[in-house]
Order: structure tokens, then C-alpha cells, then sequence
């Protein structure tokens, strides 16, 4: 009996047999990879937690973390290598071994290469990040510049406006005596960051203001002052902010004249951006703006945390950054203590604290004399910052049907519903003459291919983590990968090999691969892979480079200095770009027929894009796709709550139950991405709103109307 209610009770030990292994959390990566705790019996996971001894997330886990188990066993899990039968998208598939399918892609992606050209092959990664590095430098290896990613809509965004200022990424500052929050609900999001400003405050006092134009947890629980802009228009509100503060004289002019570039024309620039302006773009009060003014005047420190997301997916999504750091370089706010600094030190796609050779690893074997990237001649910018495919650009690209389309794809999750106008990437991947994808689940988007390829989740492999505060750790399978599925880094190492890519480094494994990346660091990867700890790197050479440095020997811009006038966008006249921080409002294609505006894709805290959908207790939190909109237009409208409404754009329609909402500002809709039986973005537009800076989709200030159906 007693071994039984411990069964029950999911008790650890030898009466039980339940053992416990850790692991780390893949559900959204790269950001925090919380360690778990995964109670094992008889080499199936029946339970997961937080793991408590883990240094970064300290037994911390999510609403999304608590659903590894489900994660791990979804029933459409690909077991085995896959080769279509039917038609494209018509789901037929057979059971094939892993070698005729790794013969099968070599010869049809090598054919390819010698019929059109190597550039002709396109590589993809969807949101997962710990093996990028190893399928960029496949397809570099391989001979085709067009390797591109999700970071075609997210999180590179804001790093080109960093990279136009200063060369190189910045991270926030918790130490500062102001923080702004400029559009973050971590709460949903990304859990740990509000938790840490939240302690921060009662411990020092921290200024925390939100700039967002929903009530959320983060505004409402601890924001000394709410910002609530209309979407879209936050370049408005940091330009407005930012003539107050020169006007009154409240800059560091010593800092600005020693090392910010562009400032006079800066200056003269937001002139046009009195209060009154401010107030009348944005629809924030004057008042409110003033007393943000008035808090950077009083605060001598100031960091801001600008998501990878919202204020990236919008028409002036770019310069809305630019526009947003620049009161951090007028200030004296970057590379200073209490500033913006350099985070450098990254490993997939993680700040770990200390640099590796990973992006040498990456661009050694780059091709230089092929066709550029798919996307570089729409968005040059973009190509000039990145070298690597703006992914929105793939589907016109291959529907354009000439001599410098895409022919075959070879992809690592590929989730066609994650891009605006998405009905045109199920039309280019019917043009494809083949398409290879990597997933975990035969997805709406695998069913598309001619051959699907199973990978395994974090829970059933190894990796490196790399960890902030030095760490980094190797984990080990908590269970036998299910089936014949692989990680994704076997399967480039193995079909690598297959292709006779000649890339003895590659071709050589993961593992050899990433001792290559650390080869620098005082570190005994051996030891580390022995170990089921997380490790601190210490030692000389360690650390990153820190804004002190960059401030005495100059940044990696083509002035060295914080550019506000950026030399890389002054330099291309004829691209069309505005080299100062600047703003331009969103489109309305027909303001009498679209008055409101739609934001798709705040975050929900259960689900992470197309991941968790199709998971039951996540799904029973929020079961129907859902728009959230304010009680005075659904009065105006007659619209209550839990009515079919139909939301209109200017290239479709969809429906949704109406959720009225105090949170949400009149004339604004809210709805989530990812239902895959709701997908909003079939009736986003993408070429005429999108971003011309970064090529983003402007997912968040899609102009529509809304109406309620019978
Ligand atoms: N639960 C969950 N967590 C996730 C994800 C997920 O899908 N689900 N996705 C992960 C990914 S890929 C990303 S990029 C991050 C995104 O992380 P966040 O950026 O933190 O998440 P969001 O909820 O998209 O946006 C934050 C806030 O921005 C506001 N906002 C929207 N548009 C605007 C605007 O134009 N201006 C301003 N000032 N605010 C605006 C929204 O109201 C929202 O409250 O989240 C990551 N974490
Ligand atoms: N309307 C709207 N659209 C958006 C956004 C928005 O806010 N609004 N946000 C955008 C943003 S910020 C992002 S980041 C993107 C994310 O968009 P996606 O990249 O599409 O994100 P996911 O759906 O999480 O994952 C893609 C695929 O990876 C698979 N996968 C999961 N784990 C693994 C693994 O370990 N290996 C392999 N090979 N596959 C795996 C999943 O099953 C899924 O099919 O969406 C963008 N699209
Ligand atoms: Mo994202």
C-alpha cells in the first residue's frame, strides 16, 4: 500500500522505481532554459517541475514549462523519416529508412546545385535556436548565402538599430535608477524580468515606467507611470520625449559632444515634436508625456528593455528602436554604469558572459561569389546588417518564377502561419521543386514537403546551454529519443556526410564542433560533458568587453562613435532610408472603411506560437481564438460578450468571439497568433505595410474593421 500512494504521489526512490533527471526547457527557447526536474519510471517522463538547484532559474518554470510532458508524447509526434505519396499539403505520407532519405535529399538538393546553382537551395530555421549555428554553416558549406530564420520577424530588428548605433548588441541594465519598460509584459512573456525589476524596486528604488497601450500585469502591479500610446506610434512618443529634454536643457551635452555622432542634426530634426504634437500622434496626454520627461530629468541613470516583438512589427518597426535609444545617447546613457552595455557574449542565441568563436564558425565557409540572399535587393538595409535571408521576402522570391528564385528548401521547423499574408507561402511551396523539413510534428506546414524528418525534443538529448553569470552545461536524454527520431544537429552532421559537403569541421559532429566554437575558453569541455551540473567558466579572458572599453577605445560604428546619424544608411542614398532616428505613422489603406486598428500577437501566458495549441490543458485556459476589444465600441457596435465578430483587412476576413475588455484602448483590437483553425495572419497584409528597415510584417498596426455576425 505505502508503495502505492508513493506511486500515486509520484515519490521518488527505489520502492517507487521513479527516478529524477534533469533537464532544460526548449518550449521558448533561447530565452530563459529553465532547468527541470523530470521524474522518470520505466523510461517514460510522468511528471515535470522546476529544478531548484539550477542557477539560473532557480526551480522557476512556466505555464508553458509545465506542459513538457504533454510536449514530449503529442500524439502527432513523426516517428520515422517520412516520404510523400499524395498531392502537396494532402497529408500521405509513407514510412522510409533514415538512409534513402538522407540519399533522397543529397541527390535532390545536389541536383539543384548543379542544374541552377547552389543559391538556389534556401535554408530555414523556424523559432528553435540551439542548433542554428550548425545548419548556417551547412548551408554556407553547402554554397548558398539565402540561410534565414525567424529572426526575419523578430529580435534582429532591434539589433540592426543597435548595430546602426553602436556595431553591436546592448543589453539592459538592472541597476538603473529609471527603467523603462517599453512595451513589456514579461508576465506573459518571459517571467523572470518582471520578477527581478519587481524585487529591484522595493530593494532600491528603483523608477519603473511602461510604455504599452494595454493595462497589463506589468502596468498595473508595479509601473510608477503607464504610457499608453496608440500602436504604432512609439517613435512619436521618443521623439517628443527626447525635444523636451533639449529644449529644457536636461541632456549631458559633455558626453553627447565626446561621443555621439549626429546630434545636431538630430536636434533640429525633433524640433517639430512639441507636446502638443506628441499628444495629438500619439494619444497619450501631454500631461503624461511631461512627467516622463521630468523622470529622465531626475533619474542620472536609465535603462530601457525594448522587446524583440511589438515595437518591431509595425511599418516604422526599426526606427521606433532608433527613436527609443536615442534618449538613451542624448542622456549619456550608453556604456556608462547604470546604462545601456555591451552584451556580447552569446552562444546559441543565449548571453552567457563570455565570447566564443561561434559566429567565426558560422561565416568561415560564407559564399561570397553567388547570388545575395533571397530579400537583399528588397531590403538592403537588411542584407547589409544581417548577410543572411529576410525570410518574408522567400515566398515572392519563389513566386516570381525566374532566374534568381529559390528552387528547393530545406528547413528546420518550418511553420508557414508565423508570416503575414501566409496564403502566398503555401503558393511558393507548391512552386518548389523540393522540400525538405525537420520537425518534431507532422504540422500543416510538414505536410507540404516531400520528405519530413523527425527530430527529438530537448527532454530526449544533448546539448550546450550556455548560461548568464559564465555557466554553461551538457545535458543528457531524460529518455530514449521516441521512435527513430534524431537531434537536429545529427541529422546536418549525417546528411552533411551523405552530401560529401567538404566541411571536414561540420562534417566532423556537434559536439567536435563546439569545443571548435570554445576552443578559447579556459574551459575542459570533456569534463563538462561528463558532468550533470551546471558549470562556471572562470579565468583570464572570460568576460566581455564592457562599455568603458568601447567608450575609451571607440565603437564599432564607421565614426566610432554612438551614431544618431547613421554613416551605414547615409552612405545608400538611393535605398530610401532615413539615416536619423525618425518617424512615419503607421498605413491606412482607407481610413473611412479600416478605423480600427488590430495588434495580432501579444502574447497569451499558456501557448508560444504554433506549439502548444494542440496541447489540452493549455488549450482549456483560452479554448477559442478570441478578440479583445474595449466595452465602449462594443456598445457602439452591439456587440457582448462571447458574440461571433468578423474582423475585415484590406485582404480578408475572419471571425473570433468577442472578449470586451477594460485593458484594451478604444478603436484597438487585440487577438493572438497560432490557432491554427484561426489563423490571423491569412488576412494580414505583408509587402504594402511591412517594414521597408528591416522587411518585419507589421503584425501589430494592421488597419481593419470589426463588425458582428449572426
Ligand atoms: N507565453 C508566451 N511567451 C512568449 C512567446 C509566446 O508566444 N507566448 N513568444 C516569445 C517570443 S518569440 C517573443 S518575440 C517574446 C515577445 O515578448 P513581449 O514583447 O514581452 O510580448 P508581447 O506580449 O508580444 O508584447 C508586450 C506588450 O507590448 C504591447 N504592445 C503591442 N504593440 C505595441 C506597440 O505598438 N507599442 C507599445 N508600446 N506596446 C505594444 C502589448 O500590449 C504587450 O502587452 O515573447 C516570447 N515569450
Ligand atoms: N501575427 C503574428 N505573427 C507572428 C508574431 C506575432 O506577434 N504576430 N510573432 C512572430 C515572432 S516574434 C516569432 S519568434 C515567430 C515564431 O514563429 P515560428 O518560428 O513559426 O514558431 P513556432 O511555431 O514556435 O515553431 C516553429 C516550428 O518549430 C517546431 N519545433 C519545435 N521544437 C523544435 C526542434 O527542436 N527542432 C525542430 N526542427 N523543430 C522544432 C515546431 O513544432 C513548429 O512547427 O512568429 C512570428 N509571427
Ligand atoms: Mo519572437
Amino acid at each position: 500500500m505505502v508503495e502505492f500512494d508513493a506511486l500515486k504521489a509520484k515519490i521518488p526512490g527505489e520502492e517507487t522505481g521513479i527516478e529524477i533527471k534533469h533537464s532544460i526547457c526548449a518550449i521558448c527557447s533561447p530565452a530563459p532554459h529553465c532547468g527541470l526536474s523530470c521524474y522518470v519510471k520505466d523510461g517514460k517522463v510522468i511528471k515535470v517541475e522546476g529544478w531548484k538547484e539550477h542557477p539560473d532559474s532557480n526551480g522557476g518554470i512556466c505555464t508553458k514549462g509545465q506542459s513538457n510532458k504533454e510536449f514530449l508524447y503529442r500524439e502527432d509526434r513523426i516517428l520515422y523519416p517520412m516520404r510523400r505519396v499524395g498531392e502537396r499539403g494532402e497529408g500521405k505520407f509513407e514510412r522510409i529508412t533514415w538512409e534513402e532519405a538522407y540519399k533522397e535529399i543529397a541527390q535532390k538538393l545536389n541536383g539543384v546545385k548543379a542544374q541552377y546553382g547552389a543559391d538556389k537551395v534556401a535554408f530555414y530555421s523556424g523559432y528553435n535556436k540551439w542548433y542554428r549555428s550548425m545548419l548556417a554553416r551547412f548551408a554556407h558549406s553547402f554554397g548558398t548565402q539565402s540561410y534565414g530564420t525567424e529572426h526575419s520577424s523578430c529580435f534582429a530588428s532591434g539589433l540592426m538599430a543597435w548595430q546602426c548605433a553602436t556595431g553591436m548588441e546592448m543589453g539592459m541594465n538592472l541597476m538603473a535608477k529609471l527603467f523603462i519598460g517599453w512595451a513589456a509584459n514579461g508576465y506573459y512573456s518571459m517571467y523572470k524580468l518582471p520578477m527581478g525589476i519587481e524585487k529591484l524596486k522595493a530593494l532600491t528604488g528603483m523608477k519603473y515606467i511602461v510604455v504599452d497601450p494595454r493595462i497589463t500585469p506589468a502596468s498595473a502591479r508595479f509601473a510608477d507611470l503607464h504610457l499608453r500610446p496608440r500602436l504604432g506610434t512609439d517613435g512619436a512618443l521618443a521623439l517628443t520625449i527626447a525635444n523636451q529634454l533639449i529644449q529644457n536643457g536636461w541632456i549631458n551635452k559633455e558626453y553627447i559632444d565626446k561621443n555621439v555622432h549626429g546630434f545636431e542634426q538630430y536636434a533640429e530634426s525633433v524640433k517639430e515634436y512639441t507636446l502638443e504634437k506628441g499628444e495629438e500622434l500619439t494619444g497619450v496626454p501631454a500631461a503624461q508625456i511631461w512627467q516622463a520627461v521630468e523622470m529622465i530629468r531626475d533619474a542620472q541613470t536609465m535603462s530601457i528593455s525594448e522587446s524583440s516583438a511589438p515595437l518591431a512589427h509595425h511599418h516604422n518597426g526599426m526606427q521606433n528602436y532608433r527613436c527609443i535609444m536615442s534618449l538613451l545617447a542624448i542622456t549619456g546613457n550608453i556604456g556608462t554604469p547604470g546604462g545601456q552595455n555591451p552584451s556580447e557574449g552569446q552562444f546559441a542565441e543565449r548571453t552567457t558572459g563570455y565570447t566564443t568563436h561561434e559566429h567565426e564558425f558560422m561565416f568561415e565557409t560564407y559564399p561570397e561569389n553567388v547570388d545575395k540572399a533571397v530579400g537583399a535587393d528588397v531590403h538592403p538595409l537588411w542584407y547589409e546588417l544581417r548577410r543572411d535571408m529576410q525570410a518574408n521576402d522567400l515566398a515572392q522570391n519563389i513566386l516570381n518564377d525566374d532566374e534568381k528564385s529559390i528552387k528547393a528548401l530545406y528547413a528546420h521547423g518550418m511553420n508557414y502561419r508565423m508570416f503575414a499574408e501566409d496564403g502566398k507561402v503555401l503558393e511558393a511551396f507548391k512552386k518548389l521543386d523540393f522540400f525538405v523539413d525537420v520537425d518534431l510534428f507532422m504540422t500543416d506546414s510538414a505536410k507540404w514537403a516531400d520528405i519530413v524528418l523527425p527530430c527529438c525534443t530537448s527532454l530526449e538529448r544533448s546539448e550546450f546551454k550556455g548560461y548568464p553569470g559564465c555557466h554553461i552545461m551538457y545535458t543528457k536524454p531524460v529518455v530514449q529519443p521516441l521512435g527513430e527520431s534524431k537531434r537536429d544537429v545529427d541529422i546536418i552532421v549525417e546528411l552533411a556526410n551523405v552530401m560529401g559537403i567538404d566541411d571536414p569541421l561540420l562534417c566532423s559532429g556537434y559536439e567536435n564542433c563546439v569545443k571548435h566554437i570554445f576552443r578559447d575558453l579556459p574551459v575542459d569541455l570533456d569534463m563538462v560533458m561528463a558532468s550533470d551540473e551546471v558549470i562556471k567558466i572562470e579565468g583570464e579572458g572570460v568576460g566581455v568587453k564592457s562599455g568603458q572599453w568601447y567608450m575609451e577605445n571607440g565603437w564599432r560604428t564607421p565614426t566610432g562613435k554612438i551614431e544618431l546619424y547613421s554613416e551605414v544608411i547615409g552612405a545608400h542614398p538611393e535605398w530610401g532610408l532615413n539615416p536619423l532616428p525618425s518617424y512615419t505613422p503607421p498605413i491606412n489603406p482607407d481610413p473611412e472603411k479600416y478605423p480600427f486598428m488590430l495588434c495580432s500577437g501579444a502574447r497569451l501566458p499558456n501557448v508560444l506560437h504554433s506549439r502548444l495549441h494542440g496541447s489540452p490543458w493549455q488549450r482549456s485556459l483560452l479554448p477559442d481564438p478570441t478578440v479583445e476589444m474595449n466595452p465602449a465600441d462594443c456598445e457602439k457596435l452591439g456587440i457582448e460578450m462571447g458574440d461571433d465578430v468578423e474582423i475585415v483587412t484590406s485582404i480578408g476576413s475572419m471571425k473570433f468571439k468577442a472578449n470586451p475588455s477594460h485593458t484594451i484602448k478604444e478603436g484597438q483590437l487585440f487577438v493572438y497568433h497560432g490557432y491554427p483553425e484561426r489563423d490571423i495572419n491569412s488576412i494580414i497584409p505583408y509587402r504594402e505595410i511591412c517594414d521597408p528597415y528591416s522587411g518585419y510584417p507589421a503584425y501589430r498596426s494592421v488597419y481593419c474593421t470589426v463588425r458582428r455576425v449572426d
